[in-house]
């Protein structure tokens, strides 16, 4: 490819005269925005430890009050795309949210969908268009775009969980806002109960209703026994993982990020190849030397509760590290998205 004409070798006056017409020449900045081949990435591997992060997070418990926080979250922030940012990579927002015993994050509805990934404690419930979700390690509750949502805890620990939000990408579409509401009514059904027998699903007789997920909770025991049940029941499988789904459609459970959780078996190391989107790592379960994450020149180790991040366009290579235990990883990418966009690509 040709080197290209530089903004200095214009001369001053043409630039100025340009730019009070709100004008900018192309090709100085076209290698820029269209790089050969690779596309430039801002996100970098990224690895937040969980055993450094509670206790901060605990001392933001006693630092600010629910009333002066509204939502208690230390955002993981990727350095490659400024903190300030508050986005993981292009797309993915982070977070750790803490609830104490009897504290209510009031109830609200935002453009961002969310799903929650519960790390500790237990007793705390979210509820989301009216069901109580109940929130136990391991299970993901979702938050889709535009419904009620309010957390409350009725346990007597702390408990945690990781907030996964398509926020930078519905920030950067000038789309994301937020309308504060009252309590919720709670109904006396729930999707997740209904709903997560595969095969068997709820028939409306006179209406299918495809538009929004009827499941907003998957419970960590049914996908962490499917994934069990699909490694003994076909030894030579090498990626054990299930996709969270939308089970009236077959397609994703929301509309921007994709949801998964993967199995390692005892030693297995795992190579996934590069795709375009970005990835979200985070250790459910794991024996006692962990997850081991290898992006490129990077390397973490992952132990239980500690997440990562990965750019797309990146082979990562997972390993098990216990030679005893499976190890349960819940996966957050952007492939929704990226299909979504017509730019979805797998390199090798
Ligand atoms: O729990 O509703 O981490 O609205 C960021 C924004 C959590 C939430 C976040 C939110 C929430």
């Amino acid at each position: 490819m040709h080197e290209l004409g530089r903004l200095e070798d214009l001369p001053q006056d043409y630039r100025d005269e340009l730019t009070k017409l709100n004008l900018v020449p192309l090709w100085p900045s076209l290698r820029a925005v269209l790089p050969p081949k690779v596309p430039t990435r801002k996100t970098k591997p990224t690895y937040w430890a969980y055993k450094s992060l509670r206790p901060l997070l605990m001392r933001a418990g006693e630092l600010t009050p629910m009333e002066k926080a509204e939502r208690r979250v230390l955002v993981m922030a990727n350095p490659g795309h400024g903190l300030e940012k508050m986005q993981a990579s292009a797309a993915i927002y982070l977070g750790m949210q803490l609830l104490l015993p009897g504290e209510w994050a009031p109830s609200h509805r935002h453009t961002p969908n969310a799903v929650r990934m519960i790390v500790e404690g237990e007793g705390a419930w979210t509820t989301v268009d009216g069901e109580k979700c109940p929130m136990s390690r391991g299970d993901l509750i979702l938050t889709p775009t535009g419904l009620w949502h309010e957390h409350g805890h009725d346990g007597d620990k702390p408990v945690v969980w990781l907030d996964v939000l398509d926020l930078p990408i519905v920030y950067y579409t000038e789309t994301s806002y937020v309308i504060g509401g009252d309590r919720q009514k709670t109904k006396p059904s729930r999707g997740d109960r209904s709903w997560t027998r595969a095969g068997v699903v709820p028939t409306p007789v006179f209406k299918r209703n495809t538009k929004t997920n009827p499941v907003l909770r998957y419970p960590w025991a049914d996908a962490r026994a499917a994934l069990q049940s699909m490694a003994a029941d076909d030894p030579a499988l090498e990626a054990v993982q299930v996709t969270y789904i939308n089970p009236e459609t077959g397609g994703d459970a929301q509309n921007i990020l994709g949801f998964y959780a993967l199995m390692l078996r005892p030693g297995q190391s795992l190579r996934l190849p590069a795709r375009s989107p970005a990835q979200v790592f985070h250790l459910i379960e794991g024996g006692s030397d962990g997850v081991e994450v290898e992006v490129e020149d990077t390397r973490f180790t992952l132990s239980e509760a500690d997440t990562c991040c990965a750019p797309g366009y990146t082979a990562v290579t997972l390993k098990n590290r216990s030679a005893a235990a499976p190890a349960f990883v819940f996966i957050a990418d952007e492939s929704p998205l990226h299909r979504k966009l017509g730019v979805y690509e797998v390199r090798d």
